[in-house]
C-alpha cells in the first residue's frame, strides 16, 4: 500500500511511503523508490531476500551485448544490498513472524530510503529494525547503507552475512566474466569483473564497520566464493542492545570518464577505486550522508525552484517525484550518455534511449538546466556516426538515428523479437528499429528547441547544425515520388502510434520530415549570413551545397495531409476509413496493452485504435516552429483521436493533458495528468515491474509547465498562456530564457515573470506580445 501523507511539517508532500509489506508486488517500490545520481542507479530492492525481487545495479555506458542473437544492454552489476540474517539461527525475513509499525519511505528531498518496523520473530522476540540507503549525488561513484536492530525485549543471537555479490544476471543473461576477488586488511571488499563482449573493466568495494552499543566489532569470518566475497558477523545481543552496521561501497568502471583513456590500466582502476572508499570510511557515513543532502538541495531543489500550492498535495509530491527521478535518471556528468527509457531503474528497455529523452525529457532540462540539454544533445552528436552507418545500409544519405540507441557508436540497438502473438503462438517482430524512422526528426527538432531557448551559438556552430543538415539529407533521399499525385511520399513507417504498423504518410512523419528539411534550410541560410567560414568548412565535410538544392526542390512538394471538412487530419492514408470497434473495455482497463489479449498486432493494424498520441503531439510540436493551425482544427482532432486512443504507452496521457488543456477541456486536462502522473505513483502494483517510465515523469513536468502554465515556444517566441486547474492557488519555477534565469509565478488573477538579471525579453501571453525588462506583472481575467 503506498501513501502519500506521511510526511508532516517540512516534510510535507516530500514523501513516498509503503505501509504494508507485499512480498507479492515487490518491482513497485523496487522502482518508484530507486536510488542514483545519473552515474549510477540502484533499484530499491530489500536488505533481506524475496522470491520475486528484482535487485539492480547499473552504471550508466557500460553496455555489454550477450551473444549474437542479443542486443546491447546496460548490465546487472554485482549486488551489494543484500544481507542474509539469521536471529537465533532463523532466517529473517517478513514473511514469517509478525511485523508492525511498518515503513518503507522514500524522502524526495534528501533523496534517502530508510526502511522501519518491530519485528516479532516466530520464537516470540521482538526487535526494531531501521535500514538507510543512499546513492550520493555529491561523490557519484558511492552508495551508502546502514542497518540498526535493537533487541526490545530478549537476548539473541544475531549473525549476518554481507558483501559483494556477482551472482546477478539481466534476466538470467550473465554479462560478467568470473573476475577477481580480495579482502584487504580484513575491512576492504574488493570485487572486479569484467564484461564478456564490450570487455568494461568494473570494480566495485566496500567496507563494514559494525558496532553493539557503540562498540566495534571486529574479526568477521571472511569468505570468498564463485563471484562473490564478504564477511559474516556474528554477535549478541542483550535486551536494549543495538547493533549498527554501517556499509559504504565505492563502483568504479573503466567506462569513466577519467578512465577511458588510451593510456588506460586497471591496476589504477582499482587503486583509485579503493583509495576513494577509504577516504569515505573515514568521513563515515553520517558526514557523507549530510554532503548528499547539501548537493540535493544545492543542485535540485533551490536550482529548479518549482513550487505549487494546491489543495492537493498529491500534485506537490508528483511535480517533486518528477524532479527527483529527472535528477537520478540523467548522466549530467558525461556527454557519452543518454538517458534509458527507465531511467536506471530495472531491465525494461534495456538501458536503451529512444524519442522519450528529445521529446518528453528534454525539454525540462532546456528551460531548467541548459547545460545538462546541451549534454544530452552532444550524445545525440557523437551518435551521427551510428546514425550515418544505418543511413548508408538502408540506402540513404545523411544520418538516420536508431530508434533505440546504446553507446553512440553502436547505431542501431532494437530487438527485432518482442512479445508472444496471442493469435501464432510465435515471437512478434518489432518493426520500430527498421521503420519507426521520426526519431531522426525528433531529434533536429530538440536541437531547435534548444537553440531558440538558449542562444547558444557556440553549440549549433560546433553541433547543432551538423546533426539537422545530416537529419535532413536523409529525409531528402528518403523521400519517395508519387508520380501519379506529382508529391513526395513517406511510404511503410510507423509513426508514434505503434499500433499502426507499415503505413504510409503517416501525419507525423511527413510533417517532422518536412520541419526538418525546412530548418536546414532556415540554418544554412543563417549560418550563410552569420558564419560563413563555419558553413565553408561544413560544405567541405558534408557536400551541403548539393544538399541545399536538393532540400529547396523538395520542400513545397511534400505531402502533408490536410484536415479533411470535419478538420480531422487523417493519422495516415488509411486510418480514418479502418473500422472502429467498442473500446470501452479497453479504455477503462487499470491495465495496459489489455487489447491484446482478444487480438493480434495484425488485427489491432485495421482498426481505428491508437496506443498513443500521434497527431496530437504533432499539433503540440508544430506549434512551437509556426502556427500552423487553428483552435478549431486542435479541437476537432483532440475530440476524434482521444476517444480512440488507449494511452497504452506512459508517452501518451501528458500530451493530452497539456491539449486538452488548450482546448478549455480543464478538468479533463487534470484527470490526464493525474493519471500520467499515476502510471507510477497509482496503486497498480505491477505498473513499474520494469522500471519507471522516464518519458511520463518529463511528461509530468511538461504537463505542468508547458500545459497549465502554458510556457513554452509558439512560432519560435516564448509565451505563457497560463490556465492553473482550480484547486491550485498558485505556481511558481525557474527556466533559462537566452541564458538569463528568469522566474514565474501564477495564481488565478496575475502572471508575475521576473528578469533575474534585468535583460529585456519579449514574451506572448494569451495572445498579446509584451516585453519584461524586469519584471512584468499581468493581470489575468480568470473568465477569459
Ligand atoms: O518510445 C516509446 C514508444 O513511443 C512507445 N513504446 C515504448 C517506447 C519507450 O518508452
Amino acid at each position: 500500500m503506498l501513501a502519500y501523507n506521511h510526511g508532516k511539517g517540512s516534510l510535507e508532500n516530500w514523501l513516498i511511503t509503503e505501509t504494508e509489506f507485499s512480498p507479492d508486488a515487490l518491482g513497485k517500490c523496487e522502482s518508484i523508490m530507486y536510488l542514483g545520481n545519473g552515474y549510477m542507479g540502484l533499484r530499491s530492492a530489500t536488505e533481506e531476500p524475496y522470491l520475486h525481487e528484482v535487485r539492480n545495479l547499473f552504471v550508466n555506458g557500460t553496455f555489454n551485448r550477450f551473444g549474437g542473437d542479443e542486443v546491447t544492454e546496460l548490465p546487472n552489476l554485482a549486488d551489494v544490498t543484500r544481507i542474509d540474517l539469521r536471529i537465533d539461527g532463523e532466517r529473517f525475513s517478513l514473511e514469517f513472524g509478525e511485523t508492525k509499525h511498518y515503513l518503507r519511505q522514500l524522502n524526495l528531498k534528501t533523496a534517502e530510503l530508510t526502511r522501519s518496523f518491530d519485528w516479532i520473530s516466530p520464537k516470540g522476540k521482538t526487535f526494531r529494525f531501521r535500514f538507510r540507503r543512499f546513492v550520493s549525488l555529491d561523490r557519484l561513484h558511492l552508495i551508502g547503507m546502514k542497518m540498526e536492530i535493537t533487541s526490545l525485549d530478549s537476548p539473541a543471537e544475531i549473525t549476518f552475512h554481507s558483501g559483494i555479490n556477482g551472482r546477478m544476471t539481466n534476466s538470467g543473461t550473465q554479462h560478467f566474466h568470473e573476475g577477481e576477488k580480495r579482502i584487504f586488511d580484513k575491512r576492504y571488499l574488493q570485487l572486479l569483473q569484467r564484461t564478456t563482449e564490450s570487455n568494461i573493466d568494473v570494480v566495485i568495494n566496500a567496507a563494514h564497520r559494525v558496532t553493539v552499543n557503540g562498540e566495534e566489532i571486529r574479526d568477521p569470518v571472511m569468505a570468498i566464493d564463485r563471484r562473490m566475497v564478504g564477511l559474516t558477523f556474528r554477535l549478541q545481543l542483550s535486551p536494549g542492545d543495538k547493533l549498527v552496521m554501517e556499509k559504504l561501497a565505492t563502483v568504479y568502471t573503466s567506462r569513466d570518464k577519467e578512465f577511458d583513456k588510451p593510456d588506460y590500466q586497471l591496476a589504477k582502476l582499482r587503486e583509485v577505486s579503493l583509495q576513494d572508499l577509504k577516504d569515505c570510511v573515514k568521513k563515515g557515513y553520517d558526514a557523507l550522508f549530510q554532503s548528499h543532502c547539501r548537493a540535493w538541495e544545492e543542485k535540485v531543489w533551490n536550482k529548479y525552484n518549482l513550487n505549487v500550492d494546491s489543495e492537493d498535495g498529491f500534485d506537490v509530491l508528483a511535480l517533486r517525484f518528477a524532479l527527483y527521478h529527472l535528477t537520478v535518471m540523467t548522466p549530467a556528468h558525461d556527454e557519452r550518455m543518454g538517458i534509458g527509457a527507465k531511467g536506471l531503474s530495472g531491465e525494461g528497455y534495456k538501458g536503451h534511449s529512444f524519442w522519450d529523452t528529445e521529446i518528453f525529457i528534454l525539454p525540462f532540462f532546456i528551460f531548467s538546466n541548459p547545460e545538462v540539454a546541451r549534454s544530452l544533445l552532444n550524445y545525440r552528436y557523437l551518435g551521427l556516426a551510428g546514425a550515418r552507418k544505418k543511413a548508408r545500409e538502408n540506402g540513404y544519405e545523411g544520418a538516420m538515428y536508431p530508434w533505440e540507441a546504446a553507446w553512440p557508436e553502436d547505431g542501431e540497438v532494437t530487438p527485432v523479437w518482442g512479445a508472444v502473438d496471442i493469435v501464432t503462438g510465435e515471437q512478434t517482430k518489432i518493426w520500430s528499429g527498421f521503420i519507426e524512422q521520426h526519431i531522426s526528426a525528433d531529434i533536429a527538432f530538440a536541437v531547435y528547441q534548444y537553440y531558440t531557448v538558449t542562444g547558444d551559438r557556440e553549440f549549433m556552430e560546433r553541433y547543432g547544425y551538423e546533426m539537422v543538415f545530416e537529419t535532413a539529407k536523409f529525409w531528402a533521399s528518403r523521400l519517395e515520388w508519387n508520380e501519379e499525385k506529382r508529391e513526395y511520399h513517406i511510404n511503410d513507417v510507423i509513426g508514434p502510434d505503434e499500433y499502426k504498423e507499415h503505413v504510409n504518410n503517416n501525419a507525423f512523419t511527413n510533417y517532422m520530415a518536412h520541419f526538418n528539411i525546412q530548418l536546414a534550410i532556415t540554418y544554412y541560410e543563417k549560418l550563410e549570413k552569420e558564419n560563413p567560414r563555419r558553413l565553408a568548412e561544413l560544405e567541405e565535410r558534408l557536400a551541403l551545397r548539393k544538399a541545399y538544392e536538393k532540400w529547396k526542390s523538395v520542400i513545397g512538394r511534400i505531402y502533408l495531409p490536410q484536415p479533411r471538412e470535419d478538420l480531422v487530419i487523417p493519422q495516415d492514408d488509411t486510418y480514418l476509413s479502418l473500422k472502429t470497434i467498442d473500446l470501452t473495455k479497453y479504455k477503462q482497463s487499470k491495465k495496459v496493452g489489455t487489447l491484446f489479449q482478444d487480438y493480434n498486432l495484425e488485427q489491432v493494424n485495421k482498426m481505428q485504435v491508437s496506443k498513443q498520441a500521434d497527431v496530437l503531439i504533432l499539433l503540440y510540436l508544430l506549434e512551437q516552429w509556426e502556427k500552423k493551425f487553428s483552435q478549431d482544427v486542435l479541437k476537432a482532432n483532440f475530440r476524434y483521436y482521444e476517444p480512440k486512443t488507449l494511452h497504452d504507452s506512459s508517452l501518451s496521457l501528458s500530451t493530452h493533458a497539456i491539449l486538452a488543456n488548450d482546448i478549455g477541456e480543464y478538468e479533463l486536462a487534470y484527470s490526464l495528468f493525474r493519471r500520467a502522473a499515476e502510471i507510477d505513483l497509482g496503486p497498480f502494483p505491477h505498473s513499474s515491474d520494469h522500471g519507471i517510465h522516464a518519458a511520463s515523469i518529463g511528461g509530468i513536468w511538461q504537463a505542468a509547465v508547458a500545459g497549465f502554465a502554458g510556457l513554452r515556444l509558439s512560432g519560435g517566441k516564448l509565451r505563457i498562456s497560463p490556465r492553473l486547474p482550480k484547486h491550485w492557488r498558485r505556481m511558481e519555477f525557474s527556466i533559462y530564457w537566452k541564458g538569463q534565469p528568469v522566474t514565474v509565478s501564477i495564481d488565478h488573477s496575475a502572471l508575475i515573470v521576473k528578469a533575474e538579471r534585468n535583460e529585456p525579453f519579449e514574451l506572448e501571453v494569451c495572445g498579446k506580445t509584451y516585453t519584461c525588462k524586469d519584471q512584468l506583472t499581468i493581470h489575468i481575467d480568470p473568465k477569459n
